[in-house]
Order: structure tokens, then C-alpha cells, then sequence
């Protein structure tokens, strides 16, 4: 075949899904970025980039049978599995090829394929660019289908995966040493014009509906988001409930950097930047580097940023100020110094979560938190004592936003990958000092959970509590209100994730 047209889609959460604080209010990039290193190396194929998170399921549905694609590529994240297999009917019944990436897809590759026959490919890379557009050229009959990277598909003799570097070597600019560190280089400036018009302005008014208090006397004129670093110094010891697929360390050079915030500003008006850097507290000298190489006419842009409470210092946060940081994004995760040794590590402390939040308070940047209750050992107390920190948090006028959640115990994070492999469970309890509540339980989970593509994850995190936290479900969710309700009250905007809105009740 020849390959003529791709639409690519970000699914949208499913029906009764709970809304996180940011939801619907920052750009899916990822779909943006496909589309753009498609257009570059396939430029006589025409592409559309759309979210489905902020466009109705009906009007994709209705450009999926106006355009009918030759390809349909579909991100698909744990909540929005089922849109992202009625996206995949549809587009195989308008004739295309169809293929799955994201999270979602990649931590459940071998199950989708084994289920779902709508679903023809599944892409496996945190960098799915080179990948999308090699398998363009594979299905155009320029290169073998063996050859393109981090794709898995069905075979007859079981179902392939191409183990291959997702940044095929040739695109990495310079060999070896310092050079390797920019290997984001290798990713284009994103053409965000692919991604309608219309999908810009409403990312722009569900911001301002959101978050507009923030910004009086502000011209905010477009909001996106960017991603010009990515990984975590906590690669080797992960908090444990963290799925992100991959944690190694990965920079753009600060001159790209800055002509990725240039482009944003002349495509859309762009004056707030998500920066998706999993934790930007992990490399200070790359921040420094970018604060250096600031172009002087610039202008104005404001960014919202990935830090961590114990990387953060008072040469960080000036760092910050200067790069011009009005909020940053801090995973506080709980109130409670036991819970937060056993969720993150033995640098975490409610004292160090304290230290950073008056930190940021005297930097006047606005804090975006999370809360994750029911952690391997949460009890009533140690749940109680985040609820305190909930509390003083809002009373502090320290935070934009305040999302709290029951644990959902991904099946990439270390928490997910207890929970299917029992054994394991067994020892790191009683390496770390917790207890497994019900064995019985755990025993189940491989078979419950190991061979199934639809995962209900409010079962899953119910699940989890019984074996893992000593507060029950109940005390989970009535927290969760507690802390909402609380924040709600004070006009703090809050959410919760992974959670569907039935279970969750009304908070
Ligand atoms: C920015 C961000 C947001 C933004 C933008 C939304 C979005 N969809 O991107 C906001 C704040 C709105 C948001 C919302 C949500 N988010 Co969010 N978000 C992120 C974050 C921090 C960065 C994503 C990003 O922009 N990366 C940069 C771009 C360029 O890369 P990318 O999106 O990863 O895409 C690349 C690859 O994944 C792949 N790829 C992606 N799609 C496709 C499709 C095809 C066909 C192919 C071939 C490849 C491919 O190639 C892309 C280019 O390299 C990630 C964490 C992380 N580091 O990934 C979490 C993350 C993706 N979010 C997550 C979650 C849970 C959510 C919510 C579901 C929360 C909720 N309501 O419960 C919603 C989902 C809304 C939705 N359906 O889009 C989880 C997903 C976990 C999972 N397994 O599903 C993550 C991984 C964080 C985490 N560890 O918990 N999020
Ligand atoms: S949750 Fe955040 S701080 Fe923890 S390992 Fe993941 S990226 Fe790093």
C-alpha cells in the first residue's frame, strides 16, 4: 500500500472517569510530535493531530469517517481504553491500518494484541516518533516490518517485537560524552499548526476557567505543553508507585529548548509552558545551562514544572525564578514521614515536603500537589497526619491545586509489579518492614489481572488496600473527600486520578 493520509488521536478519558486539576487544560504533545517528524519525512502525507480529551468522541468519530486514514494512530492512556478500542473499530472499518501507543499501550502490549484484532500494531516507545514514522515507511514497502523499532504486532509464529534503539543512532547529533546527554535534540521542534485551531483555543478557556485567579493582570494568551527533557535521578530506585516507562535521564540542548518556547509563541500565541521533564529538580546544571542561554528578546513565558521536595534547594529554586517558574508540580504524596520513606526513599521526610512547599511560598510560586493514600502500611494515623498536611497546606495559601487519590498500583510501577508477582511481594515486605494483609488475595492477583486487556482499576486499587493498607477502602475515600472537600472550600482547585467518578462518590 501506499500510505496517503494518518489522523492521530489522543483518546479521551472514558465516560465516568474523575477528572484530575489539569485535565483538558494542557495539550496532549505527544500526538503533535508523531505528527510533526511524519510530515518531515513523509512530505506528501497528509496528517491531523486531534485530542480527544477536549474534542467530542462524536466529532472524531465523524473525521475518522470523512477523512478515512490510511493509518489511525491512537495514544491510549489506562483511562481512556475503551474510547481508544471503539476509535480502533471504527478506523479499521474505514479501511486503516491501526496502531496504539502511549502508556497504556506499551505496558499492555502483548494482551491488546492477543485480544483486540481491531488493533493491527502497538508502538512501544517512550520516544514514538522514528518508530510511527519507520512503520509508515514499512507499510509503503520502503523497509522490512522487522526493522521498526519498539513495534509489536502478530505473527505466525506468536506475536513480534522489534527490540530495537528507538532513536534510530543516525539521529543523534556528535558521538558519545557530553553529547549523548542531548539526544533530545534528535526530536523536532514540534509544529503545533497540526493540531486544529480549535483545539488550541479550548485548552486555552478550560485554563482560564480553571486557573484564570492566578494569572489577574496577566495577558495569558496560549497554553502548552513541551518536553525538552525527560527521566528522573531516582532511575534505579523509583517511588513505588511511579509508571513511568522510562526514568533514564535525557536532555535537548538549552539553544532547542529555547527555539521549542519560540516556536510555541509564534504558532499559538503560547505565553504558559508545561514542561513535561519528569523531574526537573534532578539536574540543576541543565537548568542553569538553559537560564544561561535565554535568548535576550524572548519575551515573556511563564513554566510549570516536575520538582521533588527533597531535590529541592534554595539554588534551585532561584534557578527557577530566572528561568521564570510561576508553579511548579511537586508528587508530595503524604503527610506522614513513615509513609513517605516507604512510598519514595530514605531522603524523604514530611519536615523535607515542609522545607520545599515554604521554599517555593517565599519564591512566590503556586504549588501543584498530589496526595497518594494507602501505601504499603497506611494506617489510621499515618492517614490522619496527611490529611493535617492537606490542611496545612491550603491554610498556607501554598497551593494552586491538591489532588488526592486511593494508591492505584500501576502495572509498570514497583507497587503493580508486587502485586503480580507475589513472591516478590513476600520478600521486599520483609526487606522494607511492611506486612502482606491477605495473602489469599495476593495469590490471586497473576490470574486475576495477568491475562485480561480490560483492567478495572478501581478494583485493582481495592484490591491493593486489602492486601496492603492497614486503613480500609472506606478510610481511603473518606479521606480523599476530607481533603478535597477541604481544599474545594478554600477555592484550591482539586481532582483525583485513575479513579472512576461512581467510585469515588461525590467529593
Ligand atoms: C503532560 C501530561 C498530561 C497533560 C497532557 C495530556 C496528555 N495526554 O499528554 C494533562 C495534565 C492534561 C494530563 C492528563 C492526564 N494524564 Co497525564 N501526563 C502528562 C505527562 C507528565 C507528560 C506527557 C507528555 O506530554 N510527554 C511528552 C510527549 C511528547 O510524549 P508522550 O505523550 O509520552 O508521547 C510519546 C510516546 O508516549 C509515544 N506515543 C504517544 N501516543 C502515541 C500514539 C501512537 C500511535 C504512537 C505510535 C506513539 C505514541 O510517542 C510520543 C512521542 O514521543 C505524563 C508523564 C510522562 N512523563 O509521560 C503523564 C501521564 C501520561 N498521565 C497520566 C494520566 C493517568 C493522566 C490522566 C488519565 C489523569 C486522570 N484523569 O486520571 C489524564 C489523561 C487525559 C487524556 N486522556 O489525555 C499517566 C498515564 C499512565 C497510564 N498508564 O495510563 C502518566 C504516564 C503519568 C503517570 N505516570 O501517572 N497529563
Ligand atoms: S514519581 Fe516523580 S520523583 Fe518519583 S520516580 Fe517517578 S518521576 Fe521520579
Amino acid at each position: 500500500m501506499k500510505v496517503r493520509n494518518v489522523l492521530l488521536v489522543n483518546a479521551g478519558s472514558d465516560e465516568g472517569i474523575a477528572s484530575i486539576a489539569n485535565d483538558g487544560t494542557f495539550p496532549a504533545l505527544g500526538v503533535v510530535s508523531l505528527a510533526t517528524v511524519l510530515r518531515r519525512d513523509h512530505p506528501d502525507v497528509e496528517v491531523i493531530a486531534v485530542d480527544g480529551q477536549i474534542t467530542p468522541m462524536d466529532e472524531v468519530e465523524k473525521l475518522i469517517a470523512d477523512f478515512e486514514p490510511d493509518v489511525l494512530g491512537v495514544g491510549v492512556l489506562a483511562t481512556s481504553y475503551g474510547n481508544a478500542l471503539r476509535l480502533a473499530e471504527l478506523g479499521k472499518e474505514a479501511g486503516a491500518v491501526t496502531v496504539f501507543g502511549n502508556d497504556q499501550a506499551t505496558a499492555m502490549a502483548e494482551q491488546i494484541l492477543r485480544h483486540r484484532a481491531a488493533v493491527d500494531y502497538v508502538c512501544a516507545a517512550d520516544v514514538g516518533e522514528f518508530s510511527l514514522s519507520a512503520l509508515v515507511s514499512a507499510l509503503d514497502g520502503e523497509r522490512p516490518i522487522e526493522s521498526v523499532p519498539e513495534l509489536l504486532y502478530r505473527t505466525s509464529g506468536g506475536i513480534a517485537h522489534n527490540r530495537l534503539p528507538e532513536i534510530p543512532p543516525e539521529e543523534i547529533k556528535g558521538s558519545g560524552g557530553a553529547l549523548r546527554t542531548m539526544v533530545l535534540d534528535a526530536i523536532p521542534v514540534p509544529d503545533r499548526t497540526l493540531m486544529p485551531d480549535l483545539n488550541w483555543s479550548r485548552y486555552l478557556d478550560n485554563y482560564l476557567n480553571r486557573y484564570g485567579e492566578l494569572h489577574a493582570g496577566e495577558d495569558i494568551t496560549g497554553v502548552t505543553t513541551m518536553n525538552r527533557a525527560r527521566g528522573c535521578a531516582r532511575v534505579k530506585s523509583p517511588c513505588h508507585f511511579c509508571g513511568i516507562m522510562d526514568l533514564s535521564l535525557r536532555f535537548s540542548s538549552p539553544e532547542i529548548f529555547w527555539h521549542d518556547v519560540r516556536a510555541a509563541q509564534e504558532q499559538m500565541s503560547a505565553s504558559i509552558f508545561y514542561e513535561a521533564f519528569d523531574s526537573m529538580s534532578s539536574s540543576p546544571r541543565w537548568v542553569q545551562a538553559v537560564v544561561e542561554a535565554r535568548p535576550d528578546d524572548i519575551g515573556e513565558a511563564k513554566f510549570f514544572v516536575y520538582t521533588q521536595a527533597a531535590e529541592t534547594t534554595p539554588r534551585l529554586v532561584e534557578l527557577y525564578r530566572r528561568l521564570g517558574v510561576y508553579r511548579v508540580n511537586m508528587g508530595l504524596e503524604a503527610g506522614d514521614t513513615g509513609m513517605l520513606k516507604v512510598l519514595k526513599g530514605p531522603r524523604d521526610s514530611l519536615e523535607n515536603n515542609q522545607r520545599a512547599c515554604r521554599l517555593f511560598k517565599e519564591a512566590g510560586m503556586l504549588i501543584h500537589g498530589s496526595l497518594v493514600l494507602g501505601g504499603p502500611g497506611e494506617t489510621s494515623q499515618s492517614l490522619d497526619n496527611t490529611v493535617r498536611f492537606a490542611r496545612w497546606l491550603i491554610d498556607n495559601e501554598m497551593m494552586a491545586s491538591l489532588e488526592a487519590q486511593p494508591l492505584f498500583p500501576d502495572f509498570g510501577a514497583l507497587t503493580g509489579k508486587w502485586l503480580m508477582n507475589p513472591d516478590l511481594a513476600r520478600q521486599v515486605a520483609k526487606e522494607r518492614g511492611f506486612e502482606i494483609l491477605d495473602g489469599e488475595l495476593l495469590d490471586l492477583m497473576p490470574s486475576k489481572y495477568g491475562s485480561t486487556d480490560m483492567v478495572d482499576f478501581d478494583e485493582v486499587s481495592k484490591d491493593w488496600s486489602k492486601i496492603f493498607s492497614h486503613a480500609p477502602w472506606d478510610e481511603l475515600i473518606d479521606a480523599t473527600h476530607t481533603i478535597r472537600s477541604y481544599a474545594d472550600r478554600s477555592g484550591t482547585i482539586t481532582g483525583s486520578g485513575r479513579i472512576t467518578q461512581a467510585t469515588l462518590g461525590s467529593a
